[in-house]
């Protein structure tokens, strides 16, 4: 991709329903529990394809998450960033995936979310990717196509952490560690190289989604860094000096779709018919629906 324009990579939804999926296993929602080897077996059948596209929804997946997080009111801040080794990290202030140990499957939650595939059933959310992705419960099929992954969870006043190793497999159960005042989730992963043709993340391909993630999700902060030391660049600093840097943005719009359009006008040098901006919002805080226009 080579557009500056967001629209140009993915249609908007500028719609969203916040009302939450019932998780219980009823009659008509079935949700098939699968391992992750499912995922190593058909990964286009989870992420779309094992190319360029398909290494960057494993991003997208992450980051959604943290969106998720947001929507619900607990987070405000994503941080976005390639290391210098190219594995992605990504950070949110939410309030940590829970660490309970998990009634049924006895392991902690946060396990039980990276390792296990909702794979199917009428809200699994699984089995087929769409092109929004796979609402949401993506970690593990993310885990599944890595060589490694690790998850931080501040929660609970504690820092807590585990390893998984290539396809999802937990080197040690989650381990509590030091204190902490803060909360909020971290997760790192290596994409794994005989699943992918390509393991090189594009800088510009995720600027411009999460430029477009932070226009549609007002108040929202995504920083986007790249570590890796091909990426440096020289600049011309103060008196004849030079100065590396690295490609770093941070994206946050207080008014949203409104400053989406103004972006939009001015990067499309668009001919203006209305000058005013029309903007509509509404909430069914009955239905859980919303919608801004
Ligand atoms: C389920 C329950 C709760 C938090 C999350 C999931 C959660 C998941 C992710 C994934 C990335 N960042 C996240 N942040 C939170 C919290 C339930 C509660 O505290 O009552």
């Amino acid at each position: 991709m080579t557009s500056e324009n967001p629209a140009d990579e993915t249609s908007t939804e500028s719609v969203r329903s916040t009302q939450k999926v019932n998780n219980d296993y009823g009659a008509d929602e079935i949700q098939v529990l699968e391992g992750l080897e499912a995922v190593r077996k058909r990964p286009g059948m989870y992420i779309g394809s094992t190319g360029e596209r398909g290494l960057h929804h494993l991003v997208y997946e992450i980051v959604d998450n943290s969106v998720d997080e947001a929507l619900a009111g607990y987070c405000d801040t994503i941080k976005v960033t390639i290391l210098p080794d190219g594995a992605v990290r990504v950070i949110d202030n939410g309030r940590g995936i829970p660490v309970d140990i998990h009634k049924t499957e006895g392991k902690s939650t946060v396990e039980v979310v990276l390792t296990v595939l909702h794979a199917g059933g009428k809200f699994g959310g699984g089995g087929y990717a769409v092109s929004g992705g796979l609402h949401g419960v993506g970690s593990s099929v993310v885990n599944a196509l890595s060589s490694r992954l690790d998850v931080e969870v501040k929660r609970q006043g504690r820092v807590w952490s585990q390893t998984y190793r290539t396809g999802g497999v937990p080197e040690a159960p989650l381990a509590e560690g030091g204190e902490t005042e803060e909360t909020g989730t971290t997760i790192t992963f290596w994409p794994d190289d005989t699943i992918f043709e390509t393991i090189d993340f594009d800088y510009d391909t995720l600027r411009t989604r999460f430029q477009q993630t932070a226009f549609l999700n007002k108040g929202l902060r995504i920083t986007l860094s790249d570590e890796r030391p091909s990426s440096v660049y020289v600049v011309d600093g103060p008196d004849g000096t030079a100065e590396e840097k690295q490609p770093h943005d941070d994206f946050h719009y207080e008014r949203g779709l409104v400053d989406y359009v103004e972006y939009l006008n001015r990067v499309r040098k668009a001919e203006v018919v209305n000058e005013e901006i029309i903007e509509v919002e509404s909430e069914d805080t009955d239905r859980h629906i919303s919608l801004e226009l």
